[in-house]
């Protein structure tokens, strides 16, 4: 497949700046600035802007509690992000969601979630109101490795199956569930195999390569736009922090470690596109630093803003909606 060059830069562009906002937050979460907790997708960043590419605004998107990447490669506002990480009442939330909560309706992102295995029914729910609307949208579901033992992705492919619902499931095979590497959550090597269950084309890549990436979810957007149903894609990547901020990860094998730091996406990326003449090094940098300078400005933004009213704690929550159905 011949990728333009203009795309391969773009890819370049999103992946570094993922890169430099979870920089960011692993630093400004280690000094207290943002509270709560935060998963970072370093190493991931070859995914989501690849799959995003062959989306549009209509398009839809589910997401997990590892979601920064998944909602900026989907156009996410990179201030109110930063605003709503340091829990500031301008932010995506309020304040009151924080980094598993990100969701922006306009960019068709369907949210962040805490809850695993979550996406994968909202997905369905979108996938189905897309097929009763009659539109050619899609809705791509990310989810990790470890949410693949859940009743839910089993019970929605099923029904995404049946129904030739317009999904992409993409699944994020990071080796890790939490602690618990793959190989000792599940006694297959690739999940892309579980397709086969569901009468649903089952495709495995190298989720480090976003012109892998691209290529095979621009092939499942087709499918699922053409009515054809859902594709189960799995990019298998890794997870180069701990599960979250907080956790060291001794766990991971330094073998291991040392390995998949060899494959990080980033660097590889930046050599293959100056070898085959797409970006020189000083595009590189220019692309570098001005990521860099997006996010100091998100951070900036972010710090100057209010912190949430005492009394807006009990606005927008469940018990508020609840008392205002009763009042009426
Ligand atoms: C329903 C549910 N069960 C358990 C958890 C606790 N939990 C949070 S993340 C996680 C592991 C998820 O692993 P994976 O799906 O591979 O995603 P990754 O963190 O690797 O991106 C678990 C078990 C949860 N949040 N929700
Ligand atoms: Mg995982």
């Amino acid at each position: 497949m011949a990728i333009a060059k203009d795309l391969m830069r773009d890819l370049y562009k999103q992946m570094r700046l993922i890169r430099e906002f979870e920089s960011a937050a692993q630093r400004l979460f280690a000094s207290g600035k943002i509270p709560g907790f935060v998963h970072l997708y370093i190493g991931e960043e070859a995914i989501a802007p690849a799959v995003c590419a062959c989306l549009t605004d209509e398009d839809y998107i589910t997401s997990t509690h590892r979601g920064h990447g998944h909602v900026l490669a989907k156009g996410a506002d990179i201030k109110l992000m930063m605003a709503e990480l340091f829990g500031k009442a301008t932010g995506y939330c309020k304040g009151k969601g924080g980094s598993m909560h990100i969701a922006d309706r306009d960019k068709g992102i369907l949210g962040a979630n805490g809850i695993v295995g979550a996406g994968h029914c909202i997905s369905c729910g979108a996938g189905l109101s897309i097929k009763v609307k009659g539109t050619d949208q899609v809705c791509v579901c990310f989810f990790g490795d470890g949410s693949t033992n859940q009743g839910t992705f089993h019970e929605s492919l099923n029904m995404a199956s049946i129904w030739k619902l317009p999904i992409v499931f993409v699944c994020e095979n990071n080796h890790y569930g939490i602690s618990m590497s793959q190989d000792r959550h599940q006694a297959i090597k690739d999940i892309a195999d579980r397709g086969a269950s569901y009468n649903i084309p089952g495709i495995s890549v190298d989720g480090n390569d976003p012109l892998a990436v691209y290529e095979a979810a621009s092939e499942a957007v087709r499918r699922a736009r053409e009515g054809k149903g859902p594709t189960l894609l799995e990019c298998k990547t890794y997870r180069q922090r701990g599960h979250f901020e907080g956790d060291p990860g001794t766990y991971k094998p330094k073998e291991e470690q040392a390995g998949w730091l060899s494959k990080d996406p980033l660097p590889l990326f930046a050599a293959f596109l100056v070898e085959n003449n797409v970006l020189t090094q000083d595009e590189i940098k220019a692309i570098d630093d001005s990521a860099l300078a997006e996010i100091e400005a998100a951070i900036e933004f972010a710090d100057a803003q209010p912190i949430p009213e005492v009394e807006s704690a009990v606005v927008d929550v469940y018990s508020d909606i609840i008392e205002e159905v009763r009042s009426r």
